[in-house]
C-alpha cells in the first residue's frame, strides 16, 4: 500500500463512536417508520364488520325507541342539513317534549363533528327536529342522542357509513 492509499483507508474508516451514532439514527428511523405505519394502519383500520346499522334502535337503558330520519338520502357530505328524530317508549307511546342533545364522531379518527347540531323544535307525535347535521367526510360515524325525559336519561347510538 502506498502513503497515499493508507491515509485514505484511516480516513474512511470509522471510530466506534461514530458507527454507534449511526446505529441509533437507524433505530430511530426504523421506529418511527413502524410507528407511521401503525398509525397509519389505526386510521384507515376496517370498520367493524357486524355494525349494526339500523335506523330504529333502542336507548342503552331501553326507556326509549329512537328512530332517524336524515331529510336526505344519501347523507350529504360537507353540508348542512336537517334530520328528524321521533321518540318514543318501548310499547310504542310518542315520548313528548324531552331535552335532547346531540353528538357524534368517527371512533377511528379521534374526532367529531364540525358543528353544534341541536334539536330545535318538538314537532309532536315524539318527532324532534335536529339542526346543523354536518359530516366533513365520508366513512364510519357514530351518532349520539341523549333523550333526558321527567328526570330520566337514556343514551341511543347509530352507525352510519357514509360513502
Ligand atoms: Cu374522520
Amino acid at each position: 500500500m502506498s502513503t497515499v492509499q493508507e491515509a485514505q483507508f484511516t480516513k474512511n474508516s470509522k471510530s466506534p463512536r461514530e458507527r454507534w451514532i449511526r446505529l441509533g439514527i437507524v433505530g430511530v428511523l426504523i421506529v418511527l417508520a413502524v410507528a407511521a405505519v401503525a398509525c397509519s394502519m389505526m386510521q384507515m383500520g376496517d370498520v367493524p364488520a357486524d355494525l349494526d346499522y339500523s335506523t330504529t334502535r333502542s336507548s342503552e337503558q331501553n326507556m326509549y325507541r329512537v328512530t332517524i330520519k336524515p331529510d336526505a338520502n344519501p347523507i350529504p357530505i360537507n353540508q348542512i342539513h336537517t334530520w328528524i328524530l321521533h321518540v318514543e317508549t318501548p310499547d310504542g307511546k310518542p315520548v313528548e317534549n324531552a331535552q335532547i342533545t346531540v353528538n357524534g364522531d368517527m371512533p377511528q379518527h379521534g374526532h367529531g363533528l364540525p358543528t353544534k347540531p341541536q334539536v330545535t323544535e318538538y314537532l309532536g307525535n315524539g318527532d324532534y327536529r335536529v339542526e346543523g347535521m354536518k359530516f366533513q367526510m365520508g366513512g364510519w360515524w357514530v351518532m349520539d342522542f341523549t333523550v333526558n325525559h321527567n328526570g330520566a336519561s337514556d343514551k341511543v347510538s347509530f352507525n352510519l357509513n357514509l360513502k
